[in-house]
């Protein structure tokens, strides 16, 4: 059975509990388990939250080390300020999906560069929680 990580930056634990027009009311619990009801019996899911950027540095060379078969990746505001997770991606050898929930092309212009999406292999963005189970679809197939 596949191995796919699913890995959540800063503040998405506050999904639903904040900025809802922006981020939806789910949270990041509901999240787990929609990808659960999908993929659950075909995959092994593995997830992952943190706020702290060595933290999730951390986690993607234990996903490297492990070979996981495939990361789904919201970095968050890191997503625009991090050279750090850039490098530990480009190094990994994973296949890295990004997701973004809301549309970060239609936001202030400082989200509008990523410098991690270089470092992956598809960026997803404004497909709200669908993002993360297209991004699963995706890795599954590879
Ligand atoms: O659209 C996305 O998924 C983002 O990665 C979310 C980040 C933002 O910095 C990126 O530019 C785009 C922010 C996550 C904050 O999530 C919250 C959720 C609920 C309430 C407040 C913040």
């Amino acid at each position: 059975m596949k191995t796919i990580a699913i890995l959540n930056g800063p503040n998405l634990d506050r999904l639903g509990k904040r900025e809802p027009e922006i981020y939806g009311h789910a949270t990041l619990a509901d999240l787990e388990a929609a990808l659960r009801a999908e993929f659950g019996a075909t995959a092994k899911l593995e997830f992952f939250q943190s706020n702290h950027e060595g933290a999730l540095i951390d986690r993607v060379a234990a996903l490297a080390d492990a070979k996981a078969d495939g990361v789904v990746f919201n970095p968050g505001a890191f997503t625009h300020t991090s050279v750090a997770l850039r490098d530990a991606l480009a190094g990994s050898g994973l296949r890295v999906v990004e997701v973004h929930i809301s549309n970060i092309y239609r936001r202030e212009e400082f989200r509008h560069r990523s410098l991690t999406a270089p470092a992956c292999l598809a960026v997803i963005s404004g497909l709200g929680f669908e993002g993360y189970h297209a991004a699963v679809r995706f890795l599954l197939k590879g």
